[in-house]
């Protein structure tokens, strides 16, 4: 039996009770949502996907409930109990899956790690969480995740804390051998998953969702976006990415009967394939994505015409991209700009075209309240960027085992800082301007600024280091390293290619080794105070961009 769940702050008993009355939150939870849907809708097609050992999966929603069932067998075999973390670290591959709505079934709680993730983060992670297994797929694209995995172990036994049992879905002897787990009653303010935060202030926090606040922003988002039980979705990006899962992703289309195509890599050959095969009618991208899904549909004229809606987020989308969208892949845009932490905004079917193609969309929720503010918290007037606040019936009061650390990200009154810089339309349409967080998001992929250089100074031959985002046409931001070395550094020090290895070695994520090293004789010297480490970033962005 591991500990009890963390304590985090969650919303006052007013506002659960608005919420409920609203009818916003409800007694469902997820195992609920698997159980029911899998009876109601036996028959039906739910997952097309690629198996972890390969060979093509397609799973009937019975057989899914089955596959299910399985998993919480396993993980139950494996010593995982109800209120129980599971560290979740696999590809898009069907287990994926199956693992997700297992943890559901048994009441165990899935944090969404990604098959990027390397031994730091996994270990940061099996950590705060107390985790009691972490689920991965041995052999990934030729990376021993065994040996990740064994490592983890060894890094959490050494910080005193019990090791995670390791499961690796590739060994997953036969079905037979499975004892079915017993279904516990869970409630639907519980803790139900734990998301990942892109992390400013070093290794990623962890993102408490409750079963109610969750399954509410799934449900109002298969609203919005018409999913249906004609829906065929491809999930190109990371399952288990907050997008992929719900917005309205895997679990909205569950929730309405429809169809999820799992591409186990996210290239437009493997995507136009799938498309064209399985007649998709959704698909979720993030903009370099979308870029390389241009290029791609000019070059070579793939049969893309069931696709009704192409959804676009995680980064800014280029104005300039957007209005390619719909001549080029003939499916109607629609912009997505969302955070694990809750607020998910969207662009809606009967927005006029200059909305959807400039702006990044309204709030799911008529009860989701926006500030935007500048320095001093005061609000500014609509037009005017500044500071992007929220606080509503999904969005996070607090992180995973936070405490006093929460107090950076959330205002006294419960608005969670976003570090988003917008502008609101009269409209309510958000248009994303710039960020105030020291991220740089790659492509939608979110690379913590002091993550990276808290490894790097551990390397004896740097003596300071700065990691900024530049400006890239294809990811909209690469990921840049500026070191001062010792001045005792051997002078044959090839530093970006040692630099690469040694995070790569300390096992930091694959995503987040820089594009580029650049090595100074001299950081700019910036006014000593809070926001320094910030005004140096700017500073030598500005530089970077000049040269
Ligand atoms: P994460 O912390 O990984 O959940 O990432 C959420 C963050 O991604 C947001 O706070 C934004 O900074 C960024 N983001 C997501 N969608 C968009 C979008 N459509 N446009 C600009 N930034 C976005
Ligand atoms: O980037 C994100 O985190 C994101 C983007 C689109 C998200 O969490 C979401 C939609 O739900």
């Amino acid at each position: 039996m591991r500990s009890a769940p963390a304590p985090f702050v969650t919303w006052p008993v007013e506002e659960r009770g608005r919420f409920r009355a609203a009818g916003y939150w409800t007694d469902e939870t997820f195992a609920d949502l698997v159980t029911d849907r899998t009876d109601r809708f036996a028959d039906r097609l739910a997952l097309v996907a690629t198996g972890s050992r390969g060979g093509e999966v397609r799973w009937t929603y019975a057989r899914l409930g089955q596959e299910a069932r399985l998993a919480a067998g396993r993980l139950a075999a494996a010593r995982v109990e109800p209120g129980d973390r599971v560290v979740v670290a696999l590809p898009n591959v069907a287990e994926h899956v199956a693992v997700v709505l297992g943890c559901f079934l048994l009441g165990a709680v899935p944090v969404m790690a990604l098959a990027g993730h390397r031994e730091l983060e996994l270990t940061h992670f099996c950590a705060v969480a107390d985790a009691a297994a972490l689920v991965v797929c041995g052999d990934t694209d030729g990376t021993d995740h065994l040996a990740i995995a064994a490592l983890v172990r060894s890094r959490v036994a050494e910080r005193g804390l019990r090791p995670p049992v390791v499961v690796d879905v590739q060994r997953w002897g036969p079905a037979d051998t499975v004892v079915p787990a017993p279904v516990p009653r869970t409630h639907a303010d519980d803790l139900g998953l734990l998301q990942l935060s892109g992390g400013t202030t070093g290794v990623s926090k962890l993102i408490p969702r409750t079963h109610a606040d969750y399954l509410y922003s799934v449900r109002a988002s298969v609203e919005i976006c018409d999913v249906d039980a004609s829906t065929v979705a491809l999930v190109t990006l990371p399952a288990g990415h907050n997008f992929s899962l719900s917005s309205p992703g895997v679990l909205g289309v569950l929730h309405a009967g429809g169809t999820v195509v799992l591409a186990r890599d996210p290239s437009p050959r493997t995507a136009f394939r799938l498309i064209e095969r399985e007649r998709v009618t959704t698909a979720a991208l993030v903009p370099p994505l979308a870029q390389a899904w241009l290029a791609a549909a000019r070059r070579r004229s793939p049969d893309l015409s069931s696709l009704r809606t192409v959804q676009v987020g995680g980064a800014r989308l280029a104005d300039a991209v957007a209005g390619e969208i719909e001549p080029v892949l003939g499916a109607r845009l629609q912009q997505v700009f969302g955070m694990a932490e809750g607020l998910v905004c969207y662009t809606r079917d009967d927005d006029a075209d200059e909305l959807v193609r400039t702006t990044q969309g309204r709030p799911i929720s008529a009860d989701d309240e926006i500030r935007v503010v500048d320095a001093d918290d005061g609000d500014v007037p609509d037009g005017t960027e500044g500071s992007l606040l929220t606080r509503g019936p999904y969005t996070i009061r607090g992180y995973y085992g936070a405490g006093e650390a929460d107090e950076a990200s959330f205002t006294a009154d419960g608005f969670y800082r976003t570090g988003d810089r917008v502008r609101r339309l009269a409209s309510g349409h958000l248009v994303v301007t710039g960020r105030d967080k020291d991220q740089i998001n790659r492509g939608g992929e979110k690379v913590s600024c002091t993550e990276v250089e808290g490894v790097v100074l551990t390397h004896p031959a740097v003596r300071d280091a700065v990691a900024v985002g530049l400006p890239d046409p294809y990811l909209g931001e690469r990921a840049c390293l500026v070191v001062r070395l010792e001045p005792d550094a051997p002078a044959a020090l090839d530093a970006p290619a040692e630099l690469a290895a040694y995070l790569r070695a300390a096992g930091l994520a694959t995503y987040k080794i820089p594009d580029e090293v650049v090595v100074v004789d001299e950081l700019p010297a910036t006014n000593v105070g809070k926001n320094s480490r910030r005004d140096l970033r700017r500073l030598l962005t500005e530089r970077l961009v000049a040269r």
